[in-house]
């Protein structure tokens, strides 16, 4: 009996989550409260409440968040990945942000619809660029490139079932559990000695540096469950005492349809770590790495859409910085005058992606006519393309909620060029650009209208 990629990758989100509940028990209340959010909004909202994603897909909903510390790593974190279906989408630069984090990121996730349906797994995945001059002098450059090339995060045998998985798109069932289990062990926090001197040294750089860079191992930083509404979600975990981060990071809650990206956190906890003094010692001692997180995910925005939310976000900021007030408040008054109110608005615009289906009895079309026309005329449906990537500056914000120090960067020194072609190459994957993906199902759905009617619609 072969395991297909999909429910390899299920098992593998099934495990992972397990594992971090278990190592994290607040994790465990958070994805309670978000069932719970879910349930309630499903018995309000009816089927309208799962116009995003079905219910089932939006219970088993995770995503995760990994950091390393080589192109080498990054190559075998795509290898273990390629095994659950999951490939990487997207390039984040959190260097330049206001948090200043040494890391360029991707995210690796199923790419095809109904792969994402069955199960959405992502992984939101840093890569330290510790050859950057700006973070890192020469001494560290070189301390760094030697504690890393030293570890070896993902053994040979995780690394061969995986490509098995991956070339046959699926293993036996004996091999399926060893998959998985090895990779979820991967992921644990190690009980190994952390060198207190080499890891404090990192931290005065970076907090994120010394994550990375500071420890034999890897971990998964945070888990996060998707929420149907998140308000809804801070209210009840405020009220269950567990302090949230000030704001909810992304888009406000507004008259408008959800878009992008939605998210907000609890502060990283306490975790009891050994620790090997500059002595020989060991000694206990905490460290401040994990988190909880929870989002709610909206419709995709095209670049055009993309541009507009870039820019409110910088107009919300000069307002703020002017009059003052309340971000959520101003943001409200900010998107009401850039956005349509609705989705058709959005379709007529083109600023978000949508697939469109022929309506119940519909089997001939007018000729020369835009498919957001054609929905306004009732001869197509349109459903929303959900959202299923990150937004670097809620990253940034993550990534800030979970600093233990400002860290140091200076700006004198020029930085590494990094963009998606540079990753791609140096760490031998393909990276999927985004817009792509969500314009050609758009155009899939556009192009199966057209065979079916023999009308193209644009
Ligand atoms: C990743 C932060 C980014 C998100 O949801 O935007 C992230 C990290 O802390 O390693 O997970
Ligand atoms: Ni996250």
């Amino acid at each position: 009996m072969s395991v297909a990629q999909h429910e390899l990758r299920a098992a593998f989100a099934a495990h992972m989550s397990r594992m971090y509940g278990q190592e994290v028990p607040a994790y465990t209340t958070l994805v309670e409260v978000s069932e719970s959010v879910n349930r309630d909004h499903l018995e309000q909202l009816g089927d309208a409440a799962e116009r995003l994603g079905s219910i089932e897909r939006v219970t088993a909903e995770r995503h995760g968040a990994i950091r390393v510390g080589t192109p080498e790593e990054l190559g075998h974190v795509a290898r273990v990945f390629a095994a659950f279906g999951m490939e990487p989408v997207g390039f984040y630069d959190l260097r330049d942000s206001a948090s200043a984090v040494p890391v360029v990121s991707t995210a690796f996730r199923p790419i095809d619809r109904d792969e994402l349906a069955r199960n959405p797994f992502r992984v939101f995945t840093s890569m330290l660029v510790a050859e950057d001059p700006r973070f890192f002098d020469a001494d560290l450059r070189r301390d760094l490139a030697d504690f890393l090339a030293a570890r070896r995060l993902f053994d040979d045998e995780l690394l061969e079932l995986a490509d098995r998985a991956a070339r046959d798109k699926g293993l036996p069932k004996a091999e399926a559990d060893e998959l998985v289990a090895r990779a979820t062990a991967v992921f644990e926090l190690s009980a190994e000695p952390v060198d207190e001197a080499w890891y404090r040294r990192l931290e005065e750089v970076s907090s994120v540096a010394a994550d990375i860079g500071g420890v034999p191992t890897t971990h998964i930083n945070h888990l996060t469950p998707r929420v149907l509404d998140i308000e809804e979600l801070y209210r009840r975990m405020e009220a269950r005492g567990i302090e949230m981060i000030d704001e909810i990071q992304g888009p406000p809650s507004w008259e408008g349809p959800d878009v992008l990206l939605r998210q907000t956190s609890f502060r990283a906890l306490d975790e009891q770590r050994t620790f090997r003094k500059p002595d020989g010692t060991l000694g206990e001692g905490t460290l401040r790495v994990r988190f909880g997180e929870v989002e709610q995910r909206g419709i995709a925005l095209t670049e055009k859409g993309r541009e507009i939310y870039d820019a409110m976000l910088a107009e919300v900021d000069e307002i703020l910085q002017r009059d003052g007030g309340d971000r959520p408040t101003v943001a409200r008054t900010v998107w009401a005058e850039h956005l349509p109110v609705d989705e058709l608005g959005l379709a007529e615009r083109e600023l978000a992606y949508f697939t469109y289906e022929l309506a119940a009895g519909v089997s001939e079309l007018p000729t020369g006519q835009r498919a957001c026309e054609l929905v306004a005329s009732g001869h197509l449906v349109a459903t929303p393309v959900v959202y299923e990537d990150f937004l670097p500056r809620s990253a940034a914000g993550i990534f800030q909620s979970n600093l233990t120090s400002a860290g140091s960067k200076d700006e004198a020194q020029s930085g590494v060029d990094f963009d998606m072609s540079r990753l791609a190459e140096i760490c031998g994957v393909r990276i999927h650009d985004p817009y792509a993906l969500y314009a050609a199902e758009q155009q899939d759905s556009l192009d199966a209208v057209e065979r079916a009617t023999g009308v193209a619609v644009r």
